[in-house]
Parts: structure tokens; sequence; C-alpha cells
């Protein structure tokens, strides 16, 4: 069988010393962290459509890339041959998941029955390939974004005969993803959003959307698959206006529409940076409402306004997404971080893929250790509580006890006068995260 990256062997632990680019200075997949391996804190899974399918092509010029399987034959055969050239990739990396869209892995065909055919062929090579190497499925996802027939959108086209094709679609990709085991299935709104009000019908669309979505709930159940749905925020691009913004504005639509018990939030980073947030702030919601499920690990360009999907290597963003995940109990099934991250177009040999992951996985690795000490030593939770302590008896709690209202609160503040006021602390509290990152 060919070798699509001969050069490389498995990528082992070497250490922080090592000087090897291709090894590991800090992802030691069996080195336990609070009570916990690595490997499954964090769940790594790499991504098909930009690690297999990306060939940097922007906005101003085509593929910069190239790869030996695009040279296998016709368009089935690159697919195998992509396929076999992703499992040899995923075993040297030595993670456990990975993810795609429908799309991303059989190329369409004239219509929706053949298509559904080539789908089907290269699906049951990956069910045979995950069994030869223990590779699991973290989720499927259907691209209902980039064929001209969703030019208007998927689930909020304007018209019924793409919704329905969009339905078909998707019914599909769930069945696949549920033949091929995944723990979840993600739902990104692709153009799901509008350029211009003049054509656009909003509510219709949103209206739309939720019957989409809850017809997938439907038959979610109807094939026994028990994956976590999970929907990915983004706020701009491809539309003007994404309708699934960030997390609240998700939230605000599933619960509107009696949808919020069947979904939970896929996170990614650059798409919180977008939505002007940091990728905390996102994760931070998700949680507090209980909906976290799954991240897309990548990051952005300060300097640039887009979706540039880099790999992550910024060690304050993981050491703070890994302390959020980590408070909140960490990531559990269906949930993992997917590197949605792709080489720039001047990284044109294969080994770059390894240098991007491996960087990722450190940056990441790193950041779980850090954040577990900050953890164990309690320090921030110990000053969030001080700030926090006058609600902890007194009058706070009786607000938070519901026991008061405004007249008891009058009554208070005359007889106590002016409050006390105390420093938010917030160049201490960075100076301490900057001890333990280092
Ligand atoms: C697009 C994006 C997608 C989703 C899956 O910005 O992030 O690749 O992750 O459709
Ligand atoms: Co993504």
């Amino acid at each position: 069988m060919t070798e699509y990256f001969p050069d490389v062997k498995k990528i082992a632990f070497e250490g922080a010393d090592s000087k090897n680019p291709l090894a590991f200075k800090h992802y030691n997949a069996d080195e336990v962290v609070m009570g916990k391996t690595m490997k499954d804190h964090l769940r790594f899974a790499v991504c098909y459509w930009h690690t297999f399918k990306g060939l940097g092509s922007d906005p101003f010029g085509g593929p910069t890339i190239l790869r030996e399987y695009n040279n296998a034959g016709d368009e089935m055969a690159v697919a195998e041959a992509t396929m076999d050239a992703a499992f040899e990739f995923f075993t040297k990396l030595g993670v456990g998941y990975w993810c795609f869209h429908d799309r991303d892995i059989a190329p369409e065909a004239d219509n929706l029955a053949e298509t559904n055919k080539r789908l089907d062929k290269i699906v049951a090579k990956a069910k045979q390939l995950q069994a030869d190497t223990g590779m699991k499925l973290l989720w499927g996802t259907t691209n209902a974004f980039s064929h001209r027939r969703f030019m208007a959108g998927a689930g909020t086209n304007p018209s019924a005969a793409v919704f329905a094709y969009a339905a078909s679609q998707i019914k599909k990709a769930i069945e696949v993803t549920h033949e091929l085991g995944g723990e979840g299935y993600v739902f990104w709104g692709g153009r799901e959003g509008y350029d211009t009000l003049l054509n656009t019908d909003m509510k219709r669309e949103l209206d739309h959307l939720a019957k989409l979505l809850q017809m997938a709930v439907d038959h979610k159940k109807k094939i026994g698959f028990t994956g976590q749905f999970l929907i990915e925020p983004k706020p701009k691009e491809p539309t003007t206006h994404q309708y699934d913004f960030d997390a609240n504005t998700c939230l605000a639509f599933l619960r509107a529409n009696g949808l919020d018990k069947d979904f939970k939030m896929n996170i990614e980073a650059n798409h919180a940076t977008l939505a002007m947030h940091t990728f905390q702030h996102e994760l931070q919601v998700s949680v507090d409402n209980g909906v976290l499920g799954s991240v897309d690990a990548n990051r952005g360009d300060m300097l640039l306004g887009w979706d540039t999907d880099q790999f992550p290597t910024n060690i304050y963003d993981t050491t703070l997404a890994m302390y959020t995940i980590l408070n909140a109990g960490g990531l559990t099934t269906g949930g993992g971080l997917n590197f949605d991250a792709k080489l720039r177009r001047q990284s044109i040999e294969p080994n770059d893929l390894f240098h991007g992951h491996i960087g990722g996985m450190d940056a990441f690795a790193r950041g779980l250790k850090i954040a577990a000490k900050m953890i164990e030593d309690g320090r921030f939770a110990a000053a969030v509580k001080e700030r926090y302590a006058t609600w902890d008896s007194g009058i706070g709690a009786d607000i938070e006890a519901g026991r008061v209202g405004f007249e008891e609160l009058e009554k208070y503040t005359l007889k106590n006068g002016e409050p006390e006021i105390k420093s938010g602390r917030q160049e201490m509290l960075e100076n301490i995260l900057n001890e333990y990152i280092r």
C-alpha cells in the first residue's frame, strides 16, 4: 500500500527539552492530570476538510499545495486514496478521533441517489479503517453550503425545494454518522443567514430553520442515533448576518423553538473572536447554561477580520480555555478538541500537516497542565469567592433566596448608608496567571 507520509514514524513524546520538531514536548497521552490521562482530557480530533481537502486556495489564487493522493485516478479513486492517507496520518499522529463533512469524503455525483451511493462506498471503507486502527468518529456533518443550489442557504433558503434537498442530505449524513459510531453530529449554519433585508423574510427563514432541526431530532430518534447534536455558532462569513451569531443567540433560538434539550454547543475559537468575544467567554456561556458539547480548536489572526482557522499556539488562550473546561468537569462523550485549522498556503510540505497538529496538541497539553495547577492551588477560585462574599450571608443571602423586595432593600440602604467597595485586583490576578504560564 502507498505510504503518503513515508519519512514520518509515529510521533513520540520526548519532553520539553527535545529539539525534534516531529515529537511532542508536552502532550504525553498516558500522563495523568487531575485523575485522568491527557488523552482522555483532550480527546483530540483531526478534521478531514482542511487537513486533507484544503490545498491552500484563497480568494486571490488557486491551490498551492500538491498531495500525492490527488493523483490516484478518477474522483472515486482519489476519494479512496485520500481516506488511506487520512488514516495513515491519524495513526502516525496518535489522535483518537476524526471529523468530516459528507462531501469531504465522497464527491457529489449528478443526482442525490448516485451521490448517496458514492458516500456509502466510502463510508464502508472508513468503517473498515476505523476497525483496523481503533480510530473513532467524534462527529459528522453535512456540507450544505458549497454547492450553488445552497447560495441562499439550506434550511433558510427562500425555496422550499432547496430546503427539501438540504433535509435529504442531512438525513443521509446523520445516518452515515450513526453507521460509523459517531459520538456527535454538528450543525454549522453554513449559509444560514442573510446579506440584505431587502430580499429576506427573516422571521420565516428562522421558523424554517427550527422546523429543519426538529425534523433532524425526530429522525435521530427514529433511527436510534444516540450521539450528541451540536450547533456551532459563527457571527459572520459567509453571510453578513449569520443566524447562529454566538452561543447566547443560539440558546435563545433553541429555547424559543423548544429545541434546547436536544442540542449543545460546538464552540470554535476563531468564531468566538469574530463575534467580538474571547474563546473563554463562549466556553463559559456554554458551561453556565449546561450546553458545552465540543470545541473546534483553532485561532484567528488579531490583524485580520475573517476566519483564518490557524492552528492554536497561544498558551494564554489554551490555558484559559482548559481552565473553564476543567472547572466544568471536562469534556465527555460527544465532545473533543477538533483541529478545525488549516495550513498557511505557503506551507506546502506534507510534514507541515504534522507540525500544525503537533503544535496544537502541545499547546493544549500545556494549557491543560497549567489550568490543572491553577485549579489545584485554588487561588483564582478563592479570589472570586471572596469577591462575592456579601452574597453568602445577610442581605445578599436574603436577595438570592427571594426573601426580600424593594422595600426591604430600601430600608437596608437607609440604615447602612454608603456601601463599602473593593478592588477588582485585575492586575494582581493577571500577574498570578503569569506565575503559572512559564
Ligand atoms: C466553518 C466551520 C465549519 C464547521 C463544520 O467556519 O467552522 O468547518 O466546523 O461545518
Ligand atoms: Co468549525
